[in-house]
């Protein structure tokens, strides 16, 4: 999926990832690997957006609506949801399958938003009108009522179980949606302040009260643009290769990850696919490789 940024070829996102070798990398560590292919998105009739405020929803939600019935279906038989992107709009899908699979044993997830932005746009709050800005508002229930309701809960999370990590680009708007919602923002001056561990540990206990386990959702612009180049909308000033690993490994030793996503990773933007390397690498660290040894399932908590 492309129709919810303005740069074009996240689309190809899932393609480069791939390339870089996920199936040999996931196999490296004794686990089973399925790929269950792509999403079908509709190709717009016209790259001009019917409506301004929210570009491509309809293309968007219905995309959406398929990879949560996919998600759904992949926990519902026991595997574990790699998804990747595509812009970060399907989140919203994603998140939504997640939630239907846990709500049918009533059990409720929390969510680590990693990130330079929010996500926490509206069509009343969006200055570009891109969808991919707006993902997080509608898991915590604000937002088109096609992307909120599309799980059988509104809020698909509550924002109290929501915690945000390497923020430091937030549009004004969006701001006072950030501080006024009950979400955990660890922007990036609490990463430097306290560090990564620290910040991690407090957003692992926070996602995981109360839940059954929380749903990371990876935006590879969370990183500094010099560990991955191929993003649409970099920011100057993000976490380092190491720190990327600590959030991934942290979140692996922490026996509570359901699922994980790695979005807006451009092949069009990047050089010599590095971003899709970095962005593999880090997922094999959320799988539970480790430097000298491999976590296996059986040894988690
Ligand atoms: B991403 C911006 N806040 O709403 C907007 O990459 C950027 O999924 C959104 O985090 C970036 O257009 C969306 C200016
Ligand atoms: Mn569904
Ligand atoms: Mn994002
Ligand atoms: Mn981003």
């Amino acid at each position: 999926m492309d129709l919810g940024g303005n740069r074009r070829g996240v689309d190809m996102g899932p393609s480069a990832f791939r390339l870089a070798g996920i199936e040999e990398g996931i196999r490296s560590l004794g686990l089973e690997f399925v790929d269950r292919g792509d999403i079908p998105v509709q190709t717009p009739k016209s790259r001009v957006p019917l409506d301004p405020t929210a570009k491509f929803l309809p293309e968007i939600a219905e995309a959406c609506g398929l990879l949560s019935d996919e998600v759904r279906k992949a926990l519902d038989e026991g595997h574990f949801p790699l998804v990747v992107g595509g812009d970060h709009s399907i989140a919203v899908g994603t998140v939504a399958g997640v939630v239907e699979h846990v709500h049918a044993q009533d059990g409720r997830i929390g969510v680590i938003w990693f990130d330079a932005h929010a996500d926490m746009n509206t069509p009343e709050t969006t200055e570009s009108g891109n969808v991919h800005g707006m993902p997080l508002a509608a898991i915590t229930g604000s937002g088109p009522s096609a992307l909120t309701q599309l799980s059988g809960q509104v809020p698909m999370v509550d924002s109290a179980r929501v915690a945000m990590i390497g923020i430091r680009d937030v549009d004004r708007a969006e701001a006072e949606s950030v501080r006024d919602s009950d979400v955990a923002c660890f922007t990036m001056r609490e990463v430097d302040e306290r560090g990564i561990r620290a910040v991690m540990e407090q957003a692992i206990a926070h996602v995981t009260r109360g839940t059954v386990g929380f749903h990371l959702s990876f935006d590879v612009d969370g990183t500094d643009p010099s560990v991955c180049p191929g993003v649409g909308t970099p920011v100057e000033g993000g976490l380092t290769y190491r720190e990327a690993h600590t959030v991934m490994e942290m979140a692996a030793a922490s026996g509570a990850l359901i699922s994980l996503e790695l979005v807006e990773i451009n092949p069009i933007l990047d050089t010599k696919n590095r971003t899709a390397v970095a962005a593999k690498d880090f997922a094999l660290s959320a799988l539970g490789k480790t430097i000298l040894h491999t976590i296996r399932p059986s040894d988690r908590g």
